[in-house]
């Protein structure tokens, strides 16, 4: 088992780790990349963070482990910013609703960019449906903060939670993510069929660009292409990547 103490000790330890999946466009080029955090933990390997982000919100280590994420991210966003070949690539970040509810998250994610010279504009912030049981407005109001500063929002895992369609109206959001359970069965189940065309529809009304997850097949990929999804994500491309793995794909691919 996890023990919280062991997670405390993980950010001095430097056992946490940073991987990286590539986001592509149509034409399989690399845009950008998510983040995703990984525990190399010194009895159990790898671990992914399903096990333990739970864990880490519910002792109150979300917010500083947050803040490593953040920073280790933007530091990366940085050296590629000095690379030609590597500039246009953004960097999305996942942030959990406790962080957002900190009354000083705008402050946190302005001076990490200052201190590591990230630009603002190719940094992306995913959040997911669970907002919408706190303070929504509150939160729409650092969200306008942030993007005021060039940062970008997604909504990421859509229709797997308690949204409404009005709130999405009101989310001040540049990208959906559709989930990758909707990926997953368009080409067998008519319902999840509809839904991922309503979905993409309706991004489209709002001017939101669709990023599709979980991307397995050649199949889905010409699907979600043929139907206006405009960025794709899964292991058909690629699965999360440790840095240098990273490093030697984008050099191969640039
Ligand atoms: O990386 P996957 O492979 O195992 O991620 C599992 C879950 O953990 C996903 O829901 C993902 O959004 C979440 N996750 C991954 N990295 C981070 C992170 O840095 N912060 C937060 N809050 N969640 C993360
Ligand atoms: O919740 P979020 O979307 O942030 O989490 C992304 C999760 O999905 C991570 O655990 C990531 O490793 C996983 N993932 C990404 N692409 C694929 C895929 O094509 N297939 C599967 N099974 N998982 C994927
Ligand atoms: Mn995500
Ligand atoms: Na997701």
């Amino acid at each position: 088992t996890l023990l919280a103490q062991d997670l405390r000790q993980a950010i001095d330890k430097k056992e946490l780790v940073l991987f990286y999946q590539p986001i592509v466009n149509a034409q399989h080029q690399i845009q950008g990349v998510e983040a995703l955090l990984r525990w190399l933990h010194p009895q159990h390997g790898l671990v992914t963070p399903d096990t333990f982000i739970l864990l880490a919100e519910e002792q109150g280590l979300i917010v500083p482990i947050g803040e490593w994420v953040l920073e280790t991210a933007c530091k990366q966003l940085a050296i590629w910013q000095q690379d030609p070949k590597h500039k246009a690539l953004t960097m999305a970040v996942n942030i959990s609703v406790r962080q957002l509810n900190q009354t000083n998250f705008v402050d946190m994610v302005k001076q990490t960019l200052a201190r590591t010279g990230a630009c603002s504009k190719q940094l992306m912030l995913e959040i997911t449906e669970s907002i919408f049981q706190d303070n929504v407005s509150s939160a729409i109001a650092k969200m306008n903060a942030l993007r005021e500063e060039g940062i970008r929002f997604s909504l990421d895992d859509f229709g797997t939670g308690y949204s409404s369609l009005t709130f999405l109206k009101r989310l001040p959001i540049d990208n959906l993510k559709i989930d990758k359970s909707f990926v997953d069965d368009i080409l067998d189940d008519s319902r999840s069929l509809a839904i991922a065309l309503a979905l993409i529809s309706l991004a489209k009304d709002l001017k939101i660009q669709v990023i599709a997850e979980g991307i397995e097949t050649p199949e889905q990929m010409k699907w979600l292409q043929r139907n206006g999804c405009d960025f794709f994500q899964g292991y058909l491309f690629s699965k999360a990547l440790h840095p240098s793995d990273l490093h030697k794909v984008l050099e191969n691919t640039a």
